[in-house]
């Protein structure tokens, strides 16, 4: 028997037999077998990154030069993309083909935020998307807030990641010779452009003090590593569901603000290949898009994936919690005063 779909506003349609299992979140294992094992190191680290990270803020509205501040801001946009078009879009996914040169600026962008190398980060990011919200999903969000936004790195992880993961196909990453070299050369190449760099820089070129440079710079950093936490806590535990009503991932304006784009994430996990990570594609909360467009236009970025609209609409009323938007014209929803006062020109006869 085919069931309906409850919504806020009530049965929006029934199912059909297009209905298929994988919709709905597979049971998580039993949390006996989860042992947490405490990396004490992690924690320390963590702890003193954000101790002086509030130092550094305190710093930039005291004594820091008006100049370190703007550089900060702009290492955490450069930084930022490195991470939403480059390791998250680019290399996880696939949504989008880069040029050797556009793949060597988002390598660059992307060792200016320590957050692992792209080839490590990548293969969380698939193991996290085929097993969402499982003990094999390396930031399970049903482990509760703190341990998905920062918890999963402080403990050794689930034996189960490492026993799906396993099964996971990275080998497209190992062919790409540029982040091959990031990966070998991490530990050189990170400390250079997310630390030593950023932090000398603002000495050499307009005299600012070591302490201000080096504590704005560690907060530039804690703040867009907050900034992707926030993509899987919040952005996996609240908001609406217009894509797909049966998984964790929802629609997060706020997070979508400072993760440059990346807060859309019902729909991202409902169509994880498309380059723009949402449907919307406004620029004001989709800085990551517009860089790619950029790029498209002048032919470096190519092969760019999107949804069409009619699958988009197919799936929001196949598995959507209802909050989706009017389509357009002909909308269920759309407001009856509509077909009377719009204005519509040149009519067919
Ligand atoms: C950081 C990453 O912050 C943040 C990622 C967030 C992702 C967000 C996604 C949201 C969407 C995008 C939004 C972007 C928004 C951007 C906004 C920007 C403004 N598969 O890890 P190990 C195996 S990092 C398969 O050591 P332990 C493998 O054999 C912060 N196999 O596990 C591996 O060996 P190897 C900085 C796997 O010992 C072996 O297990 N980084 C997988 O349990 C051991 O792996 C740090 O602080 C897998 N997925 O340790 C470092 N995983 O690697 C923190 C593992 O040789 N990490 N294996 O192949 C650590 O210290 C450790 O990883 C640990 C776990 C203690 C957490
Ligand atoms: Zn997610
Ligand atoms: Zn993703």
């Amino acid at each position: 028997m085919a069931p309906n779909i409850s919504t806020p506003t009530g049965v929006l349609h029934e199912y059909d037999e297009e209905v298929d299992t994988k919709d709905i979140p597979p049971e998580v294992v039993e949390t006996s077998d989860r042992k947490l094992e405490l990396v004490w190191k992690n924690v320390i680290i963590f702890t003193c990154f954000h101790i002086v990270a509030v130092y550094g803020l305190y710093l930039m509205f005291t004594s820091a030069k008006i100049a370190t501040s703007i550089f900060a801001v702009i290492m955490y946009q450069l930084g930022g993309l490195g991470i939403t078009a480059g390791v998250h879009r680019l290399w996880s996914h696939r949504a989008y083909k880069a040029n050797v040169p556009l793949r060597i600026i988002l390598t660059i962008f992307n060792s200016i935020v320590y957050e692992n190398s792209i080839i490590e980060w990548a293969r969380d990011h698939r193991v996290h998307h085929k097993f969402s919200e499982t003990d094999a999903d390396p930031h399970n969000a049903k482990r509760g807030f703190f341990f998905a936004h920062v918890g999963w790195l402080l403990c050794r992880k689930h034996p189960e990641i490492k026993n799906k993961g396993k099964d996971i196909d990275i080998s497209d990453l190992y062919e790409d010779s540029i982040i091959v070299f990031q990966d070998r050369y991490y530990m050189i190449v990170m400390p250079l452009a997310c630390f030593i760099i950023p932090t000398l820089a603002p000495m050499y070129f307009w005299n600012e003090t070591f302490v201000n440079a080096f504590c704005v710079n560690i907060f530039r950093y804690v703040f867009t590593l907050n900034a992707t936490w926030l993509v899987n806590s919040a952005a996996h535990l609240y908001g609406q569901k217009p894509y797909d009503k049966y998984i964790y991932p929802s629609e997060h304006a706020t997070v979508s603000f400072f993760a440059l784009g990346e807060g859309w994430h019902n729909f991202h996990h409902t169509f994880p290949w498309d380059y723009k990570s949402s449907e919307l594609g406004k620029y004001n909360a989709n800085f990551s898009t517009a860089f790619i467009n950029f790029f498209a236009k002048i032919g470096w970025a190519t092969d760019l994936k999107t949804v069409s609209d009619d699958m988009v609409k197919k799936r929001v009323l196949r598995t959507g919690d209802g909050s989706h938007g009017i389509w357009g014209w002909g909308d269920k929803d759309q407001p009856k005063e509509d077909y009377n006062d719009a204005l519509i020109t040149h009519k067919e006869h």
